[in-house]
């Protein structure tokens, strides 16, 4: 894992970008907004726009985490109860301002038609309810390790994260995929398309607000006949992965592609290590080279409780193009 310390200095310079730009955006979910943060990202410090790049190009290990910047608790406000209440303006637009100049700087953000409503910054917070759900907004249960969105074939290439409080030092998990250990028979199987991922349940219909979105059928689809996929993909030395092992099967009969994912889950599970994201920090996963998940916190749910926003960053645009209806749109339905 990777760290970077902003320095006193840096802090100053980010500071006066963010005094300078908080005035210019209603909201950030707008391709004007998103076209012109790009550009003000080359203001962001050097070493900074540097360290981003290197992680970009895999120069780095697949986390970063970027520490330092001060998050003003006071002016956040209570951590909303569910992210349909987060403000579309709130008082966390310097620190959203943030993620997404940073992010820019990495790949290009997208977001869902089917999650969150469709939002671009989607927030991760414990929901009343939802405690052992297998989705970000859970708490009481373990939140097994996945790649973000891996039953879609059009997810993203990395995940941005800016923690505004966790109080209580609730941990991520994440695992490195890079020195996998498993034996040639085992990648072999992987590597072959002899999987199915379910879409997980936050792109459900009955997580979104009813009639957000016609953009469900394809979900449903997935839902009732998943792609066959490969695990593992890319270089067979040094893999990229795709994997959510808690929505995730074999065909019947299958066990050696049973056996293989079984392996993998272990081998994983031996390597994982925790992150705990603290207020101020920013942390950028690289989607194909590492899993993550989070490991059960008690909830308060009484505004008081872990917030961080969260943004999917896509390395290719053009890809989704067929199912965003203009060029400009950030939304793949
Ligand atoms: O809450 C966390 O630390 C991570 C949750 C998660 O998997 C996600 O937001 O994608
Ligand atoms: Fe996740």
């Amino acid at each position: 894992m990777d760290t970077l310390e902003i320095d006193a200095t840096e802090l100053q310079a980010i500071t006066q970008l963010l005094d300078k730009l908080e005035g210019s955006f209603e909201s950030l979910d707008s391709d004007e907004a998103l076209h012109q943060l790009a550009v003000h990202a080359h203001e962001l410090p050097s070493r900074i726009r540097l360290v981003l790049n290197s992680f970009r190009l895999e120069r780095m290990s697949g986390v970063l985490r970027i520490r330092g910047y001060l998050v003003d608790d006071d002016r956040l406000g209570p951590t909303p109860r569910h992210w349909r209440e987060s403000p579309q303006v709130a008082d966390t637009h310097r620190e959203e301002l943030l993620l997404v100049l940073l992010s820019s700087l990495v790949a290009d953000p997208f977001g869902w038609a089917t999650q969150q409503d469709g939002r671009l910054i989607h927030d991760i917070i414990p929901i009343q309810g939802h405690e052992q759900e297998q989705m970000g907004t859970s708490s009481d249960t373990l939140l097994t390790w996945h790649t973000e969105d891996a039953f879609h074939p059009l997810r993203g290439d990395f995940l941005a994260f800016s923690c505004l409080r966790n109080p209580y030092a609730a941990v991520t998990t994440v695992g490195f995929i890079d020195a996998l250990e498993l034996p040639a028979a085992t990648r072999s199987v992987l590597f072959q398309e002899r999987f199915n991922i379910l879409p997980d349940h936050s792109h459900k219909a009955k997580n979104n607000s009813p009639g957000s979105s016609q953009a469900f059928a394809y979900v449903e689809e997935m839902q009732k006949n998943p792609d066959r996929v490969a695990v593992l993909f890319g270089d067979p030395a040094k893999p990229y992965i795709r994997a959510d092992p808690y929505f995730m099967s074999v065909e019947p009969g299958d066990d050696e592609a049973r056996e293989a994912l079984e392996e993998l889950v272990r081998v994983v599970d031996d390597g994982m290590f925790d992150l705990c994201l603290e207020s101020g920090d920013f942390c950028f996963l690289d989607n194909f080279r590492v899993v993550h998940g989070r490991k059960p916190f008690k909830a308060r749910f009484d505004g008081t409780d872990r917030w961080l926003k969260r943004v999917n960053l896509t390395n290719d645009l053009r890809k989704s193009r067929a199912v965003r209806t203009s060029p400009l749109s950030r939304s793949i339905h």
